[in-house]
């Protein structure tokens, strides 16, 4: 079975994804997520370019073979671009093997481990009674697990918080598919102050644990913004709000940070979102410095590469905590959800619901009830493109913002 053609998709509904759609020569076929979130069009240039020609007349059966060739092929290896590309080529060979065999992708990788996944949704508000507004508005959507993200006095704007005030979590609420890659020219500068930040988070932390009790799972996402010391201090200073995981408290790039942090803090750790291959986990797993992995199937290098980092972090109890926000389209997130319900250190999955117009395109089969998520029991992935609607969405230039302190200087955003 080979592969007979190879298509590079890209559309905008709302937002922009890129699609893979792999067709072998009896006709069927794969969908893989190569979407980067405001670079998307350098993972479609590469795969179009660089990717596509060598995969027609391919067996679409070898799926480790062509993850190889493609990865130690291109002798400069790893990058979120080129992985995100791999990645697509992956994930489209997988949902072909699926639905080859007429089973829904979770049955080959071992089957079901679990009867869904708890997934997690993100609640903000710029002060507490519109945190609280959308806390309720989870609760009631069925979550169990919310993430918590607050405004910080004098800063007009901050990373989480959705910038229509009231945003929900309806399906077809346009406005809960809120995009930090604002459409436009160039990005958007928003101002940072650690310092007021510090001071705040914990006063949130306390007054959503003590206004929603014990049994409610939380987390928050740092985004890389502290000092290892910062976090440490910050960490600390949490344990009484008992998080799930505080998530990517240092900037990525800096494994060794985190051992400064595990020092002072038993606070669990989460990172991983930005990496891209299992070498990034090496130090974080050897030396046991995290709690869960963030990778998603997209960023990582598909199914094949993500199943590894898995394993090798079950040696150290390190469980999954795949990113899910709406920038992974909903191929890349029916992956994540096939993967979470077989592999065996599942932790939670984050799970942002997609636009209406967004599911228009993907039609998904996935489903969220009761705080969790299940795949679909049709073959493959479970996720049909729609080429009709992906016509009336064309791509939008958008860029992600970047930070500036108060003096100027840049900062992680
Ligand atoms: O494109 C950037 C987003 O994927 C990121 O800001 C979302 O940090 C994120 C999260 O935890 O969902
Ligand atoms: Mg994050």
């Amino acid at each position: 079975m080979q592969i007979a053609k190879a298509e590079v998709l890209v559309a905008s509904p709302g937002r922009n994804f890129v699609t893979l759609r792999l067709t072998t020569d009896d006709g069927f076929v794969g969908l893989g997520d190569a979407t980067l979130n405001g670079r998307e069009l350098a993972v479609a240039s590469y795969l179009g370019e660089h990717v596509v020609p060598l995969l027609i007349g391919r067996d679409a059966h070898q799926i480790e073979d062509t993850w190889q060739y493609l990865y130690r092929g291109a002798y400069w290896r790893g990058g979120p671009v080129t992985m995100a590309a791999i990645a697509a080529v992956d994930t489209a060979l997988w949902d072909i093997k699926a639905k080859v065999a007429g089973l829904p992708l979770y049955q080959l990788l071992g089957g079901a481990s679990r009867r869904g996944l708890l997934a997690y949704g993100h609640a903000s508000g710029m002060d507490l009674p519109e945190l609280y507004a959308s806390i309720r508005e989870h609760l009631e959507a069925g979550y169990t697990a919310i993430r918590v993200q607050s405004g910080i006095p004098g800063l007009p704007s901050v990373y989480g918080v959705a910038s229509s005030r009231n945003a929900g979590v309806g399906d077809g609420d346009p406005r809960y598919d809120h995009e930090p890659a604002r459409r436009g020219a160039g990005p958007v500068e928003e101002a940072w102050d650690t310092r007021a930040y510090l001071r705040h988070v914990p006063a949130v932390l306390e007054a959503v644990r003590s206004e929603f009790g014990p049994e409610l799972v939380l987390l928050h996402d740092v985004h890389h913004r502290l000092t290892p010391i910062q976090a440490a201090k910050l960490g600390k200073s949490l344990e009484p709000y008992d998080l799930f995981w505080l998530e990517d408290v240092t900037p990525a790039e800096n494994s060794a940070a985190l051992r400064r942090v595990r020092e002072h803090t038993t606070t669990p750790l989460a990172i991983g979102e930005v990496f891209n291959t299992i070498w990034d986990y090496r130090q974080l797993f050897e030396e046991q410095l995290i709690d869960y992995v963030r990778s998603a199937v997209t960023h990582a290098g598909g199914i094949t590469a993500l199943r590894r980092i898995f394993d090798y972090a079950a040696v150290y109890q390190i469980k999954s905590g795949v990113h899910g926000p709406t920038d992974v389209s909903p191929v890349g997130l029916a992956a994540a959800i096939h993967m979470g319900l077989a592999i065996p250190n599942f932790g939670i999955q984050e799970y942002m619901r997609h636009s209406t117009e967004t599911h228009e395109l993907f039609r998904p089969s996935y489903a969220f009830a009761d705080g969790m998520l299940v795949p679909g029991e049709g073959p493959g992935l479970g996720v049909e493109y729609d080429d009709a609607i992906a016509q009336a969405h064309p791509y939008a230039a958008a860029y992600l913002p970047v930070n500036r302190l108060r003096d100027g200087s840049m900062h992680d955003w």
